[in-house]
């Protein structure tokens, strides 16, 4: 369920511009690569402008942009590379039809406390920050603090500079604005790019020298809300398995909640023209698959069509949330061969992904997703049509050529090491007005034994306190009659237990679907996480929280304190 936000409604007179900021390619048109950044000599420099426009329906784009107008690059670094990004805040007020940094609607703006961005936690529609999703680099501001740090418009460009782990795992991560309140507008205005830690060809000898492509899906206000559902044939017999599953549940199509776009070309309800992407017959590729939605989830699968055939074709899941699949340790189990990957929003999927030859036709789809009866609608619907041919252009990154061992784990797979507390968190929701259960919700979660209460900005009380160096399990608990998807700050977690039943994943994830609970149930619907505090990178204090970006600005977050090990022994 969406929670209630005043959507952008004024038109704003638009400076004339000599090029269109935040511009968007057309529906149908072939995907784009984001222009990729590559450090050099271990070190990765860029000036990055976050900008809005309003478009001619009222909604708002955000968009991250170069000097040379490319947006959203992809940022490539290698463990141990600093990486120095300058963002220069040009949001404007939209809303107001004014000038940044005009006095703003009192009723979504906190309390401004000082003019230094560190400690500002300032919240508005033109204030951001930048979260560096997965990475396990330290919680404080420069790096990637998000509580405090709020970038006004106007001033001097805002300095980002850490270090990339020497063990991070290596993979997709991404960047996207964190600012509580306002992330979900800002990120399904199109605020996101990818990061991708380099190496995982060394994790994963199968992938070396394969062309790379990064796809990022993101989504959007929906562009025709009243038009009617197209009828089903039309739109469901390309991305439908021959055994019929998806249609026979009478579920699954409709309007969805948001629209999708692939690398920014949409894919509008209610026709879903497809995006185009080209590649030569038989050709293998790795696609690296970023769902930088705001509510979102994908449920990819490779529709591969001859005649009245149809099936879904496998993929090679060799990554989740950046983590290589054979980071256990376990020799055998170095990718699985997959018909379709489920990817809530924040999350991260990297495939090996064949062309088929001439004569077959292939579709990316994302089928439906049974979001639970307080969930958005989130139905069947195609995202790329791939076109065979031999003259395809190869994507501009390929992997390396050959591949050398993955670095050696400095502890313990985490999955042998024993937790040393476990604790439950709750997530449950409630009606603002009891007597209107279908009206606007209250979004919590919750520490065991805690009081549900939104998450509160101005709180200096930690929910939960963790000594660095522990590994804990958490049982992620969901009382509510939706789909919720957990994600931490700095570090990943391995799944221990789904639904009471043991998994002991050989990879790690830093977000994680929970499923819904229905009133027939005899108990919640949980999952067990193993939660890893051993990095003295973690200490410092983060959040935690649904990554549906609704739920998040809604409250449904929590702060953990993890303090030196030292301090906390004593
Ligand atoms: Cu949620």
């Amino acid at each position: 369920m969406l929670c209630s936000m005043a959507p952008g409604a004024h038109a704003a007179a638009q400076q004339p511009d000599a090029f269109e900021p935040c511009a968007r390619p057309a529906a149908g048109s072939p995907v784009p690569e984001p222009r990729d950044l590559r450090s050099v000599h271990g070190r990765l420099e860029l000036d990055l402008s976050i900008e809005n426009i309003q478009e001619s329906d009222g909604s708002t784009r955000y968009c991250y942009r170069l000097d040379d107008g490319s947006v959203s690059p992809t940022l490539r670094l290698r463990p141990g590379d600093w990486l120095v990004l300058k963002l220069k805040n040009r949001l404007t007020d939209l809303e107001q039809g004014g000038l940044a940094g005009a006095p703003q609607h009192a009723a979504h703006v906190h309390e401004v406390h000082s003019a230094d961005p560190c400690r500002s936690a300032a919240m508005s529609p033109i204030v951001t920050n930048l979260h560096f999703h997965g990475l396990t680099v330290p919680a404080l501001c420069h790096a990637d603090e998000v509580l405090k740090t709020s970038i006004a418009p106007g001033g001097a460009p805002f300095e980002y500079r850490f270090r990339i782990p020497t063990d991070e795992p290596p993979g997709l991560y991404w960047y996207h604005p964190h600012i509580h309140g306002f992330s979900a507008r800002q990120v399904s205005g199109g605020a996101s790019g990818a990061l991708i830690v380099e190496g995982l060809e060394r994790a994963i000898p199968e992938v070396a020298g394969l062309p790379e492509r990064v796809i990022v899906i993101r989504d959007q206000d929906v562009l025709h809300p009243d038009a009617p559902p197209a009828p089903v044939d039309a739109a469901t017999t390309p991305f439908v398995d021959h055994d019929g599953d998806a249609t026979n549940t009478g579920t699954g199509f409709g309007r969805p909640a948001r629209d999708l776009s692939v690398n920014f070309v949409p894919v509008p309800y209610p026709d879903y023209p497809v995006a185009t992407l080209a590649m030569k017959p038989g050709e293998r590729q790795l696609w690296r698959v970023l769902n930088a939605s705001s509510v979102t989830y994908l449920n990819l699968a490779m529709m591969w069509t001859r005649g009245h055939w149809r099936r879904a074709q496998f993929m090679g899941l060799v990554a989740v949330d950046g983590v290589p699949l054979n980071s256990s340790g376990s020799p055998e189990r170095s990718f699985q061969w997959r018909d379709g990957v489920l990817i809530p929003p924040g999350a991260r999927a990297e495939l090996i992904v064949n062309a088929p030859f001439e004569g077959t036709k292939a579709q990316l789809v994302t089928r439906y997703v049974d979001t639970g009866p307080a969930g958005e609608n989130d139905p069947n619907r195609p995202l790329i049509a791939i076109e065979t041919r031999a003259d395809a252009p190869e994507p501009a990154s390929s992997m390396p050529p050959s591949s050398v061992p993955p670095a050696v784990a400095q502890r313990p797979w985490i999955g042998s090491v024993t937790p040393a507390r476990t604790r439950k968190l709750i997530f449950s929701e409630e009606p603002v007005d009891p007597a209107a259960p279908n009206g606007a919700m209250r979004f919590y979660l919750t520490v065991e034994g805690q009081t549900p209460k939104p998450f509160d900005p101005a709180s200096t009380v930690p929910n939960i306190v963790v000594r660095q160096g522990d590994v804990e399990d958490w049982i992620i608990e969901n009382r509510s009659s939706e789909l919720h998807a957990f994600h931490i700050h700095q570090l990943h977690f391995e799944i221990i237990e789904w639904l009471g039943v043991t998994v002991n994943e050989p990879f790690l994830r830093d977000t994680i679907n929970v499923p819904y609970w229905t009133p027939h149930m005899a108990q919640y619907p949980s999952i067990r996480l193993r939660m890893d505090f051993r990095d003295p990178a973690t200490v410092g204090t983060f959040p935690y929280h649904c990554h549906l970006l609704d739920h998040e600005d809604a409250g449904m977050m929590g702060m953990i304190r993890v303090e030196p090990a030292r301090a906390a022994a004593r």
